[in-house]
């Protein structure tokens, strides 16, 4: 039987990220006098960040010139990383570790497929770099989630067939993506937002015993 690949998405997945960019796009509205909700920031999780940005616009009714825009994202990235450089292992998600460790216990392919541009640091400052075989993220990828490019970039390089790879997903981007790549995909997060997910729990505290044992005998596997 061919191995089965378990890709993980990062923020709302591995770690909760979206408090800290909700921090920075948040002083950077405020400078551009629009205003911006958790709500918004809602909408913004799994989207990349020139599209972030263009969105926040959209919404206070602003255009700028492009090296404003430059400019604004820099700056935005620059305080969100202030946050990311004083993260470490206790921001892990619970059961994230424990569900990483027991992979690698069983010797299956673990690859990261992110948005973020941020993401080896984010790995590295909590950690865990080293218990992924593969990391794709929003540097290697020219279309971003709904697009399967991400998933699909990830499975070639860990050399498996894409429908022998399990997602992660707390996005709804992002789980319509592992859907469209032929993944089993795995939503994180709640049932109303993420129906369209193969399967949906609240967290990893909430995978059933056998569940990964399962995935790994390809019980799931009825996607092609
Ligand atoms: P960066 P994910 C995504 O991460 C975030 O959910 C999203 O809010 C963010 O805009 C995007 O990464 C880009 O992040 O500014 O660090 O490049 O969920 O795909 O791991
Ligand atoms: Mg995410």
């Amino acid at each position: 039987m061919s191995k089965t690949a378990f890709i993980f998405d990062l923020d709302g997945v591995i770690v909760d990220t979206a408090k800290y960019h909700f921090l920075a796009w948040q002083r950077l509205a405020k400078r551009l006098d629009i205003e911006f909700t958790e709500e918004e920031n809602e909408q913004l999780k799994g989207v990349s960040r020139v599209r972030s940005l263009q969105k926040i616009l959209e919404w206070g009714n602003k255009t700028i010139s492009e090296t404003e825009f430059n400019d604004l994202m820099a700056s935005k990235n620059e305080e969100y990383l202030s946050y990311i450089d004083d993260m470490d292992q206790s921001e892990l998600l619970p059961d994230v570790l424990k569900t990483l460790k027991d992979l690698k216990s069983k010797k299956q392919p673990i690859a990261l497929g992110s948005a973020s541009k941020n993401a080896r640091r984010i790995l590295k400052q909590t950690s865990i770099n080293d218990l992924f075989d593969v990391i794709v993220d929003g540097n290697d990828v020219s279309k971003a989630k709904p697009d399967p490019e991400v998933f699909l970039n990830a499975a070639k390089l860990l050399n498996v067939k894409p429908e022998d790879c399990v997602v992660f997903e707390d996005s709804v981007a992002g789980v319509t993506a592992a859907n469209s790549a032929n993944m089993v995909s795995i939503g994180i997060g709640s049932k109303e937002v993420l129906g369209h997910a193969d399967f949906v729990f609240k967290d990893f505290t909430e995978l059933p015993g056998d569940f990964i044992k399962e995935l790994i005998n390809k019980k799931y596997a009825n996607k092609a």
